[in-house]
This record gives structure tokens, sequence and C-alpha cells, in this order.
């Protein structure tokens, strides 16, 4: 939502309807609760929450970038220490960095309202993986909301604060890729903000020391229980009576997709997989003669219901990977034998031509990765637009675990003593201040033998062109302190440490092979802003001069989608064409032409 946007909402009145994604509501509804602190790493589908909260005004919420989900978690814990409400926004596999926060946080409980919006990607759209959050909500004690549209999104946001305060309580929203970018009509209602508390003066409540761990973690429990009996009388538990031959148990946006396939059945939506509403349950079970669970992901529902001795079927039918649809759905009860199978020529069965992403025409990461190439060297890789290196033609990285690895992983190749080739680890800039720096220690540390190559392109690509602390600038755009990767890495103790142009390709290779010649740890820095940053840097677009092209793919190897091969032929072969629209001019494939027949457009 746009500055202008929010602040009309704020003058607004009447109730009205605004289409919505689900981020744009879960931060709606955060605004609406009243809280003053909102942090988050970004990460899709989740980006958007703290992006929309950026619209809001700046005396009421402090919203920013952390450099991570766990310092982001930890910025909201502290904010809801002093007795303000506070919003932590994270994709799932944030949750594993803020893991350790969220699992002592449990213990104490909150003061202001503490809500974690997390969004999980079922299909993974952009993600590593498609862990369950559910799980994680149940290994932390942590009720979670789950939220089928958008309307639900704002509300049930706006409620996981009364909870949380209610019950002493973290809250987890969670969100799929699917509603976290599905726009859908929302009543927003005003903002309220509660009176802020006062510090709880309690280092029996506040301070994890084990003797205070071990008297809260029965309060934990407790409190299983007694959000577990809220969730029974909730309206947020809804029953849809129907049929009483088969009903359904569902969740989330796989609600949706079930009143779509199956109009008529009884449904029990639950708001909360976990605690389960175990009572409801069991009534609900007992109204209909067979019971099926349409869940994405894990049988997380499915499991608690068939512990508590209820006969239910559910992942017999529907996958345990992957996004759910109403081809999904309608597959599925298919084959319980509830529904009208698919018919061949259904929409699902077109399939669309596959795709591969490519990286950006004039991308600052693919002249280190052509270095790489030449080096022959092994490559521990990292998680941004550059694990795309990983497929041909660029085909430069051989590993990529998560966020981080890179350097860890490399610091392992080299201590495992079997390599023969130079050892790399490549880290982009925003993924460098998460997670890099750690393992950069343990690589000065350990005196290993690698080479990092820091891919600095000033911004976060890979979800969408956010700020960080290298960057100099904050969320709302304004100035801030700008970190220096070269100090941070000659604090660390690097002594081997060059900058290298990113479009210098020879200056690459020559740095990298001198880099891998260092008995140490050795740093490049690959040194260009990102494409598709504003202060991009666009030279003359390049053309091909056909009478010179040998067409010997040199140029081809940079992967760069601006290269085509021309429709017609030239002394009776195809010519490489730049498509100079596309171009930005980096000259990559000007520095590789063997016949130097490309050369800049003439102005
Ligand atoms: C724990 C975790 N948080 C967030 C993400 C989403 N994510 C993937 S890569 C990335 C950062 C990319 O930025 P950078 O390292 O600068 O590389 P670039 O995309 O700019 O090339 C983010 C935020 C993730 N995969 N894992």
């Amino acid at each position: 939502m746009s500055r202008p946007e929010a602040a009309q909402a704020d003058e607004r009145t009447e109730v009205r309807a605004r289409p919505l994604t689900g981020n744009e509501a879960i931060a709606r509804g955060a605004w609406e609760a009243g809280v003053k602190v909102a942090s988050a790493y970004p990460g899709t589908p989740s980006t958007e929450i703290l992006e929309s909260l950026a619209g809001y005004d700046a005396a009421e919420i402090n919203a920013e970038w952390s450099t991570n989900e766990k310092v982001a978690t930890d910025v909201a814990i502290g904010a809801s220490f002093q007795g303000v409400r506070a919003l932590a926004a994270m994709k799932h596999v944030g949750l594993n960095v803020a893991a350790d926060s969220v699992m002592s946080q449990t213990y104490i409980g909150v003061n202001g309202g503490l809500v974690i919006a997390v969004c999980d990607d079922p299909g993974i759209h952009s993600s590593q993986n498609e862990q369950d959050t559910r799980l994680f909500c149940r290994l932390a004690n942590i009720p979670v909301l789950e939220p089928a549209d958008a309307q639900e999104a704002l509300d049930f946001t706006r409620l996981a604060y009364e909870l949380s305060e209610e019950f002493d309580t973290a809250v987890i929203v969670r969100a799929t890729t699917r509603l976290s970018h599905t726009r859908s009509p929302v009543v927003i209602g005003t903002r309220t903000v509660p009176e802020d508390k006062p510090f709880i003066e309690d280092p029996n409540k506040n301070v994890t020391l084990p003797a205070v761990a071990r008297a809260r973690h029965p309060l934990v429990i407790e409190r299983e229980e007694k959000l577990r009996a809220y969730f029974e009388q909730s309206p947020l538990t809804r029953w849809d009576r129907g049929d009483g031959s088969f009903g359904i148990i569902t969740n989330g946006t796989s609600y949706p997709y079930v009143k779509e396939v199956a109009p008529g059945a009884s449904v029990l939506k639950l708001a909360a997989s976990y605690p389960l509403a175990e009572k409801t349950v069991r009534e609900f079970c007992d109204s209909v003669d067979r019971v099926l669970v349409v869940e994405e992901l894990e049988p997380f529902i499915e499991a608690a219901v068939l512990a508590l001795g209820i006969k239910v079927e559910g992942k017999a039918f529907f996958p345990r990977v992957g996004e759910f649809s109403p081809e999904v759905v309608r597959a599925g009860l298919a084959k319980a034998g509830l529904a009208e199978a698919p018919s061949a020529t259904h929409e699902w069965n077109v399939r669309p031509i596959m795709r591969p992403p490519v990286l950006c025409a004039g991308c600052p990461h693919t002249g280190g990765y052509m270095a790489l190439r030449a080096l022959d060297a092994r490559v521990a890789g990292d998680i941004g637009c550059y694990t795309l290196a990983a497929v041909e033609p660029l085909r430069s990285i051989d590993t990529n675990v998560c966020m981080g690895a890179s350097i860890g992983n490399a610091v392992g190749m080299a201590k495992a003593g079997t390599e023969t080739k130079p050892i790399v680890a490549t880290i982009g800039d925003s993924t460098f201040l998460h997670s890099g720096i750690p393992p950069l220690i343990d690589a000065v540390y350990s005196n290993v033998d690698i080479t990092v190559l820091i891919l600095d392109n000033k911004i976060t690509a890979m979800t969408g062109g956010q700020d960080h602390p290298g960057t100099g600038r904050n969320l709302r755009g304004e100035e801030a302190h700008q970190v220096d990767f070269e100090q941070i890495c000659q604090a660390v103790g690097v002594k081997w440490l060059r900058k290298v142009d990113s479009y210098d390709l020879g200056g690459l290779y020559q740095t990298m092979r001198e880099a891998a010649q260092y008995k140490g740890v050795a740093v490049v820095i690959s040194d260009r802003p990102c494409v598709l940053d504003p202060v991009k840097i666009r030279g003359p677009a390049l053309t091909v001069q056909a009478a010179g092209c040998v067409a010997c793919q040199a140029c081809m190897n940079l992967g760069c989608p601006a290269i085509t091969w021309s429709e017609g032929m030239y002394d009776g072969h195809h010519k490489v064409k730049i498509d100079e629209v596309a171009c930005i001019g980096c000259t990559l494939c000007a520095q590789v032409c063997p016949s130097d027949c490309i050369q800049p457009v003439e102005q």
C-alpha cells in the first residue's frame, strides 16, 4: 500500500472494502492492532509485509529491515519486553534462523503482544525447501493462526495480538505463497493503539536461567491447554454443515479449494492446526460417516486426529508435497471415491513449456562465474540470484545448501583435505551480512586455504531489490549508515583482499587465480550494482557486426538473455545478434569475443 493510500485509510469513517494481497492484509492487521515496531529480513513470499508497513506513518510504526530473521525476531521480542506490540516477518526458512530466539522466548511469554508472520512456500516457487511451519509451532508450543484469504489475514493478525497478550505467548500467523500474493477484497478497520505497558521487572519471567526455565516449562504446557479450550469455543473454528456421508477437515488456503470442489460436503475449517480443538474435531467426526483431512504439506492435522483414536484419511489420497489447487483436491477426492475423476481435457493437464530462469542481461554476477569456470574451481555456492550459476551455460557452482552456508561449506571442504581444485565460496552482499560473517571468522580462525568471492551488487536482488546495511539506505529509502565490506573482512583477520570491477573479466580471472594460490583465506569483492537497481550503470548497447562474427558462441556461454541468433543468414550462416533493448552495455560479450566484432552501437 502506498503512503497516501495508508493515510486515506486513517481518515475513513465508513467501513470500506479494498483489494489487498494477503501480505498487505497482514501488514494492515498489524497496523490496526497498534503495532509500534516491525522488523523482518526479506524472503519470498513474505517480503511485502514489511514493504507494505513502510507505507504507514513512520511516527506510528517503526518498520525496518534487520540483518537476518533472528535479529528481526530479537528486535520484536525487545519491543514486546518494553510493553509495545511488535511484529517480526519472515519466510518459512527464516524461522530456522530465528529458531533459537523463538524456542526460548516461548518460555518467557510477552508483555506487549508479539506476532511472528511466517509465509510458507508449498510447491517451492522460490525457496530451497517446503518445510511446514506448523511442525515448528508444535515444537515451540506457539499457537498458529492460518488465514484462508486476505480478509482473514487481516482479522487473524489483529486478533493474534489479543491472543498473544491474553495467553502470554507469541502467536504465529502462517500464510502460504498463494495467500501472500493473491489479492481479494478486504474490509479494513481503524488503528487502535493499546496503552504502552511498563517493563515487567521480573527475572523469573524474563531471564532464561535453568531454574527459571524449569519453572516456566509447565506454564507453557498449561498455556497450550488454555489455548486449546479457546479454539474449541472460538468462532474462528468454522463448521459448515452439509452432507452427512463424509466430512472434510481442512485449514488455510485449502478451504476455498474444498468449497469449490465439494460445495455440499460437511467441512470443519480449523483456524489453528495447533493447538487442535480436539472436542470440536471429535464432534465433527461423529457427525459424518467418513472423514478426510485436506491439508497442504505434512499430515499434521491428520496425525493429531489419528492420535485421538479417530479414524481419518488424508495423505493416502492427497500429496504430501507441492501446492494444492482445486484440481489437486478434486483428484484426491476422486481417488477416495468421493468425486468424479477429473476429465483428461481438464485445465490442469495443460503444461506450460519449461523456461529455465537466467541471470539478467548485464548481471554483474556473470563475470565472476565465467572466471570460476576458467579457474576450474570447486565452488560452494550460496542463495541469491547468483545460485542460477549452477545451471548451464555458466554452470560453475557445485553445492548450495541455504543462506550463509557457502563459506562454512568451503571451510569443511578444505578441512576434508581431499580436494585438488582451488576451493571457492561465493556469497552475495545481503547474504554475507545475513549469515556470512561468522563463517568468515571461522575460516580465518581455522586458517584454511579458501577464496571467498563476495558478489556485491549493492542490493538484495533475489527478493526484489531490498536495501540492507551495505546499501546505505533503509526500508523507507532514507540514508542510513553503510557498512564497509573491506573493513569487515580486515577486522576479522583477512590479510589478502582485492576489489574488482564485476565487468572486468580479465581482471576477475587474474585476481581469482592469484587468490587461489594464496595460502590462507583470500577475499575477492566483485563490485557493480545490480542492473535492476535504480542506480544501475547503463553503457551504450552493443551490436554484432555480422561480417566479422564466426558464430563461435563464446559470447553465448555468458547465458545473457540479450544474446540470440540472427533470424536472417549472412554468408550462408546464422550469426549472433544482440537485442539492443535488453542489452545494458556491460561489455562482457565484447570482452570474450575472439573476432572483435561486438562493438557499441553508434549513438
Ligand atoms: C533464511 C532465508 N532468508 C531469506 C531467504 C530469501 N533470500 C534468498 S537469497 C536472499 C538474499 C539475496 O541477496 P544477495 O545475497 O545480496 O544476492 P543477490 O540476489 O542480490 O544476487 C534472500 C533474502 C532465504 N532463502 N533464506
